[in-house]
């Protein structure tokens, strides 16, 4: 029996686990189109390659295989590199497989050509080009297996014209492993014997690699020392954010009080997390290169340990692999105290406090968590994103869709992917004005594939983060920060979608209830006090500051 090199592909993916994938048609690769037609495996057709790579981004963090995205030559790839330097960054398995000019013409910049080893060399784990028909088996094999192994990532493959139009008997390859490193029995005996002179200790859970077992787990061990937790940037699903053990999270305007007992703890034990720019608040509460804190780095990546800091003990470990092995490791917990006390800064903190303006968003978030507490939060980026990370709860993992490379135009396509993925759950995606229209459009293809998602936007009327910072540093001087909004609530319905407008506080439940009860995706506009610039401060007083 032979094929063509498009079903060859597409029949791989299959075999390695795949049942969706996401993408832009292109002409370049019309073979793995047609090895798709009849494989069994779910294709959605996006309306942006950023938004099919986003989705596909999303796939790798909620299942922990690799999202599989396809695109054409040039235009296609360089739309959909967003999505493969979130996937980068946070740590996340995925596959973009990208057309390629036939053999014959290659090297003559022809119509839409690129050396994708060039483009994506600093942003994917492994970029190749594959020439042989019959060797796609070996290279798809090995784009699950690196885009999977250690620390997770993104793995390009180019895929010339008439490689995939040429037929081939090569046969098909083996199911792929997740390969993973364990900590040594050494390791743990070392870990426990820190924490048994231990008098302050704090992990901080994040980074890629987790697994719901993983998850499981380290709860266990954490609550059974009481240890105190807190969750790295953007990583807010890697513990119950009702355990006793649940510090509140380490990103971008953290509690104070969570930022002194970061500095504080005389033990540190980081649990898949890099300690990143976001989570260290700029290499500041732990510092590179001798922390003042005791530091337990676990990583699944060698090249992650001794990279910006020096470890007393770094543990190469996958997470799952790591969290069984201390599930069970119990010692006396001296700091009982130091634990309560971190629980109940976070609950302290997450209590709604006063914006300026009619909408309150900490109470409508408040409100929201009471309504679908198990529901998947999506958010691109901006400042409206702190008022979810700062009064959403999250609970089980994977539930929490955000990009911790900071890249705006995430949401949608992150909502609409996880409502493919578990259509049961309700999927809420917290958007702001700037963030929402770099990706709206996918309210297409939610509409398309009936998967109904709601979208709340968070309206100030302009890129208010980068606002933000120009009353800091340049008061008074606003420059390109502006925004001529359209009617969302109006956008919305032309895509069939429902659509409100919120103005004041009391209007955002029955909203709500309308919205959940829509039958198709909803976008409920909260139009906020352009002064609430944060869920801390306002615009007006940063400027008198800086004005000083
Ligand atoms: C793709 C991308 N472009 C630009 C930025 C820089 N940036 C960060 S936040 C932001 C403004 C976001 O505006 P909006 O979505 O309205 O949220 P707000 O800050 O107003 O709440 C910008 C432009 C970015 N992070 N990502
Ligand atoms: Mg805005």
């Amino acid at each position: 029996m032979t094929r063509h090199g498009g079903k060859l592909l597409a029949d791989q993916l299959v075999l390695h686990g795949t049942e969706l994938a996401f993408c832009v048609p292109g002409e370049s690769y019309l073979d793995v189109l047609d090895g798709l037609y009849d494989a069994p495996l779910r294709l959605i057709a996006c309306r942006h390659e950023a938004s099919a790579a986003n989705m596909a981004e999303a796939y790798g963090k909620l299942t922990g295989r690799p999202g599989v995205c396809l695109v054409t030559r040039g235009p296609g790839a360089t739309h959909a590199s967003v999505g493969v330097h979130t996937a980068f960054q946070d740590s996340t398995p995925l596959i973009l497989l990208v057309g390629q000019v036939a053999s014959s013409q290659e090297e003559r910049e022809a119509f839409q050509e690129l050396d994708y080893r060039r483009l994506f060399g600093q942003t994917a784990k492994w970029v190749a080009q594959i020439d042989r028909t019959d060797r796609i088996p070996e290279y798809v094999a090995r784009a699950f297996t690196t885009a999977c192994a250690g620390r997770p990532g993104p793995v390009v493959l180019a895929l010339p014209e008439d490689m995939l139009s040429s037929e081939t008997d090569a046969p098909d390859a083996l199911p792929f492993h997740v390969v993973q490193p364990y900590p040594g029995a050494e390791q743990i005996d070392e870990l426990r014997s820190l924490l048994e002179r231990a008098e302050r200790p704090l992990a901080i859970l994040g980074g890629g690699g987790w697994t719901p077992r993983a998850a499981q787990d380290l709860r266990i061990f954490l609550e059974a020392n009481a240890l105190p937790a807190g969750a790295a940037f953007r990583r807010q699903d890697s513990l119950d954010n009702d355990s006793p053990s649940y510090a509140g999270d380490v990103g971008i305007g953290l509690n104070p009080k969570l930022a002194a007992r970061v500095r504080e703890s005389d033990l540190l034990l980081a649990i898949g997390a890099r300690l990143g720019e976001m989570t260290t608040s700029g290499y500041t509460l732990v510092e590179p290169p001798t922390p003042a804190q005791t530091l337990v780095h676990v990583h699944p990546g060698a090249e992650e340990l001794g990279r910006v800091y020096r470890p007393a003990l770094p543990i190469l470990s996958g997470i799952e692999q790591f969290a069984a092995a201390v599930r069970d490791l119990r010692v006396e917990p001296r700091w009982r105290d130091w634990s309560a006390e971190a629980r109940a800064d976070y609950e302290a903190w997450q209590k709604p406090s006063p914006m300026p303006g009619a909408v309150q968003l900490g109470e409508c978030i408040a409100q929201l968590r009471a309504r679908v507490p198990d529901a998947i939060v999506t958010n691109g980026a901006g400042n409206f994103s702190a008022w979810a990370h700062r009064f959403w709860r999250w609970h089980d993992y994977p539930s929490q869709l955000a990009p911790t490379s900071g890249a705006m135009g995430y949401g949608v396509p992150a909502a609409v992917a996880a409502k493919a993925l578990h259509p049961e759950r309700t999927v809420i995606c917290f958007a702001g004005d700037g963030d929402f229209l770099m990706s709206g459009q996918e309210l297409a293809t939610a509409a398309q594939y009936e998967l109904p998602i709601v979208v709340l936007v968070v309206n100030n009327g302009m890129y208010g983060t980068i606002r933000m910072h120009q009353e800091r540093h340049y008061p008074g001087r606003v420059v390109g920060t502006e925004l001529a909004n359209p009617d969302f609530a109006a956008y919305a319905r032309a895509f069939g979608a429902h659509g409100e407008t919120v103005t004041e506080t009391s209007h955002f439940a029955p909203a709500l209830e309308r919205a959940l009860a829509a039958g198709s995706s909803a976008l409920i506009e909260l139009q906020i006090d352009p002064d609430a610039i944060n869920p801390r401060t306002t615009l007006t007083a940063i400027r008198a500051e800086a004005s000083k």
